[in-house]
């Protein structure tokens, strides 16, 4: 397949050099235009993959038969609207990053929208990625249009495995969004790795507790207590990562907060519901934030 990967960052890179040892035809586009995209990844065996790779051909992304995008959720909607023109109206659209809401920037779009969700982890490390550790993919229709293409999953499966299709994407995108919503907040009050999370239980309880309220008005069958549980798997099983928020904060850059508990905030006073816990996270990531925008200017 002819691919075009947008943003190439840790996990495009990744894909990059997958897609490309899988037989397909790639090409990276970056933000700031360039003829070519440089891939320095360390993949899960240890070996050093040093690629670069075409990027930023119009012509080729006018062929392309899949955008894969992994840029950080608040890049997505205006980067995907500058190129949508230039972009076969078949071409199926993947996004792949942490929150939601990205959709529904996007639905008015011709080409069919998917949905995904990775558990790949990768850091960067100066200029190499490593990929610390592999992952499942989930991915699934983001609009109407794209549920015939199950068949995606497959290809993408055989470049870097696992990849999983899902009918309907919603209740997976939801389990991840409720873990990003604990999770990614909290290492940053705390500034800690995702295991140190542990010694908060209560906290994760009462905010697991909110989120399962505006879950199940969003008609996803759930309780604080599965929750809870679901969440602390996750963080004994990521216990050794930095979370991709506290990552952003400290090298500060701009989180996708507006994306995760900023989504979940949006939904819950759309259904009436009080979230004190998780607005009161919300509101000291976006003062982390701004207090360096505020230095920059
Ligand atoms: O998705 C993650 C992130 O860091 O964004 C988790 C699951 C919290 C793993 O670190």
């Amino acid at each position: 397949m002819k691919i075009t990967v947008l943003g190439c960052g840790a996990l495009g890179q990744i894909w990059l050099s997958a897609l490309d040892q899988q037989g397909h035809e790639v090409q990276g586009w970056l933000r700031v235009p360039q003829p070519y995209c440089s891939v320095n990844v360390i993949d899960l065996d240890g070996q050093v993959i040093n690629k670069t790779y075409i990027a930023n051909d119009p012509l080729f992304l006018a062929e392309s038969e899949l955008l894969l995008v992994t840029l950080k959720a608040w890049q997505v909607s205006e980067a995907v609207r500058n190129l949508q023109t230039l972009l076969p109206q078949h071409c199926p659209i993947l996004l792949l990053h942490n929150g939601m809401g990205t959709i529904d920037e996007l639905k008015s779009l011709p080409q069919p929208i998917l949905q995904g969700i990775t558990t790949h982890a990768a850091k960067r490390d100066g200029t190499v990625i490593i990929h610390v550790a592999n992952g499942i993919t989930h991915i699934g229709p983001g609009t109407p249009e794209s549920a015939s293409l199950s068949e995606l999953a497959d290809t993408l499966h055989h470049a870097l495995p696992d990849v999983a299709w899902h009918n309907h994407m919603a209740s997976t995108s939801w389990q991840k969004l409720a873990v990003n919503c604990v999770i990614n907040p909290l290492t940053v009050i705390y500034d800690c790795r995702n295991g140190d999370l542990l010694s908060y239980r209560d906290e994760i309880s009462r905010l697991c507790e909110e989120i399962a309220t505006v879950m199940e008005r969003e008609g996803q069958h759930t309780s604080r207590d599965s929750l809870v549980d679901y969440v602390l798997a996750i963080i004994d099983s990521t216990a050794a990562n930095t979370s991709s928020m506290l990552q952003d904060i400290r090298s500060q850059r701009r989180t996708e907060i507006e994306y995760i508990t900023g989504y979940l905030l949006r939904r819950a006073r759309a259904q009436g519901i009080t979230t004190p816990e998780n607005s009161r996270l919300y509101e000291l990531v976006k003062r982390k934030e701004q207090d360096y925008e505020r230095e920059r200017i």
